[in-house]
C-alpha cells in the first residue's frame, strides 16, 4: 500500500477505502444502493474541475463496487446536453438518485427547465434496464417543483409500493408514485415534525421503521439530522444530529447496509479544498439498541473491504515511451531505474498521444493512468477522439519515481484500433508511465 503525503492511499492494493473513497473525479451528493447483482452502487453529483460554482455541476458518473474498497467508475449516464426540456444553458445537474423497479432502473435528477433556475426546478427521471449505463431521458414528474425544490429520494418498500421525498429552502414533501415510478397517487404533502430541515432528504428502513436523514441550516457547515416514523409519509419523529460538520458548506448523505454492516456515504471538500468541487467518502454508521443512529465518526482509512477485489477480465497496458508521440515540450524520458516515462507535462501546450488504442468491440471503457508526482495535488487533462474529458486528479504518490498513482475515468470508446488518447499538463510536475484499458462487460 502507498499513502501519499496527504494520507490519500493512491494504489490499488488499497486495504482500505480511504475517505475521500473517490478521488479522480470530484463528486457529491453520493446515494447508494444495493442492487440485486450484489453490488453496491453510488450514483452521484459530479462537480466539474475547474471550480465555478454549483451551476458548472453536470455529466453524472455512476460508481460500483464489490468490496467497499474498490470503486468503478462505470462512466457517465446522463448529461444536461441530454435533457430537451432542461434550461438552454445546461448544467445545474444537482443530486440524483436510482430506484429499481420490475426490471427497471428509474435515475431522479433536480434540474432546472428555465434560465430562471432557483423558481424552475423539475424532477426529471431516466430509465434503463441496466443500474449503470443505458440511461434515456423519459421527462419529469408532472405537478412537482418550484422555489428550490431539489434533491430527490424514492424508496421502494418491501410491498413494492414506491415513495419519492424532495425538498429545500426549509420544506421537505413526501409522496406516494403510481406503479409507473413518474406520476404521484396523491400529489405530495408536507413530511412533518422534522427539525431544522434544509435540504438532502434520504430516506431508508430499517427493522420495519422509516429513517428520514436531511442537512441542516447550521451556516456554512450544514450537520445531517434524522427523524423516524412508522409510516414511510410521516408524522416523523425527531431524534438528532448523527454527522457533524465535514468542513464542507453543504452536507449531504444517504445510509445503506451491504453485507450486514450499515454504512453512510458522504462529501467532502478535503482533496480540493473548495465547497464546489467534493468527494464521495464512506463511514460505519451504527444503530444503538433502540434504533437511534450513533454519531457518525468520519475517518481518513475509510472502511475495511468486506470481500475479494474484483478481476478485470481483459486489459490492454500501453507503456508511455514505447507507445506515445509527445509534444509542446513533454520528453520522453529513461529515467535511473530503467523506467520510461512521459515527464515535462508542467505546461499546458505540453501533452502525450496515444494512438490507435483498441477499443475492443466499442462501447465503455475505464481508462487508467499510472503515474508518478511529489505535487500534492497535480492534475491531468484528458481528450479522447476529440471529446474533452477534462482534469483527473493525479494525488502525490510522495515523489516523481514513486509510481503508486492510479487515475480513471471510464468513457466510451470506438471498436477497434482507432481511437486516440491525448493527456496534457498544466497542472504540476508529473510522470506519466503508463496506461491501461479495460473494456466494461454489460
Ligand atoms: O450539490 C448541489 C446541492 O448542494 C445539492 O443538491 C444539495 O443537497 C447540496 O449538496
Amino acid at each position: 500500500m502507498t499513502t501519499n503525503d496527504i494520507g490519500f492511499e493512491t494504489t490499488r492494493q488499497k486495504t482500505t477505502s480511504m475517505n475521500p473513497a473517490i478521488t479522480s473525479i470530484y463528486t457529491a451528493d453520493p446515494s447508494a444502493h444495493v442492487w440485486n447483482d450484489g453490488k453496491i452502487y453510488i450514483y452521484a453529483s459530479h462537480d466539474m474541475d475547474p471550480a465555478r460554482g454549483c451551476d458548472l455541476m453536470d455529466r453524472y458518473h455512476v460508481f460500483s463496487s464489490e468490496d467497499m474498497v474498490h470503486w468503478l467508475d462505470e462512466g457517465e449516464i446522463l448529461r444536461s446536453d441530454d435533457v430537451s426540456w432542461g434550461r438552454p444553458e445546461g448544467g445545474f445537474m444537482w443530486a440524483p438518485d436510482c430506484a429499481y423497479k420490475n426490471g427497471t432502473y428509474y435515475f431522479y435528477y433536480p434540474h432546472p427547465s428555465d434560465s430562471n433556475w432557483n423558481d424552475s426546478w423539475k424532477i426529471g427521471v431516466a430509465t434503463s434496464s441496466y443500474p449503470a449505463h443505458g440511461f434515456t431521458d423519459q421527462g419529469y414528474i408532472k405537478g412537482l417543483g418550484g422555489f428550490a425544490l431539489i434533491d430527490p429520494c424514492v424508496i421502494v418498500d418491501d410491498d413494492n409500493s414506491a415513495y419519492i421525498y424532495y425538498g429545500g429552502g426549509s420544506v421537505c414533501l413526501g409522496g406516494k408514485l403510481n406503479e409507473d415510478m413518474m406520476s404521484l397517487e396523491n400529489g405530495m404533502t408536507e413530511m412533518q415534525g422534522l427539525e431544522d430541515f434544509h435540504e438532502a432528504a434520504w430516506v431508508f428502513k430499517r427493522n420495519n421503521l422509516y429513517y428520514l436523514t436531511y442537512a441542516d441550516n447550521l451556516e456554512d457547515n450544514n450537520r445531517m439530522r434524522y427523524a423516524t416514523s412508522e409510516n414511510p409519509l410521516g408524522p416523523w419523529t425527531y431524534r438528532g444530529i448523527f454527522l457533524e460538520p465535514t468542513g464542507c458548506s453543504t452536507t449531504h448523505g444517504s445510509v445503506v447496509e451491504f453485507k450486514g454492516q450499515w454504512y453512510l456515504f458522504y462529501h467532502n471538500q478535503a482533496i480540493s479544498g473548495e465547497g464546489t468541487l467534493r468527494s464521495v467518502c464512506i463511514d460505519y454508521l451504527e444503530f444503538d439498541e433502540d434504533g437511534s443512529i450513533r454519531p457518525v465518526v468520519q475517518t481518513r482509512e475509510g472502511v475495511p473491504s468486506v470481500g475479494p477485489a474484483p478481476v478485470p477480465a481483459r486489459q490492454q497496458k500501453v507503456y508511455a515511451g514505447a507507445a506515445c508521440q509527445v509534444f509542446g515540450g513533454a520528453e520522453i524520458r529513461t529515467l535511473q531505474s530503467g523506467q520510461t516515462v512521459v515527464g515535462n507535462l508542467q505546461s499546458s501546450e505540453a501533452y502525450a498521444l496515444f494512438k490507435n488504442i483498441d477499443g475492443g468491440e466499442g462501447g465503455r471503457a475505464s481508462i487508467e493512468l499510472h503515474y508518478a508526482t511529489g505535487e500534492r495535488l497535480a492534475k491531468l487533462h484528458l481528450t479522447i477522439n476529440d471529446q474533452d474529458y477534462s482534469l483527473l486528479n493525479a494525488l502525490s504518490t510522495g515523489g516523481l519515481q514513486e509510481f503508486g498513482g492510479i487515475t480513471n475515468i471510464t468513457v466510451p470508446l470506438e471498436p477497434g484500433n482507432v481511437n486516440t488518447i491525448q493527456i496534457s499538463g498544466g497542472h504540476g510536475e508529473i510522470n506519466l508511465l503508463s496506461l491501461t484499458v479495460t473494456p466494461l462487460l454489460d
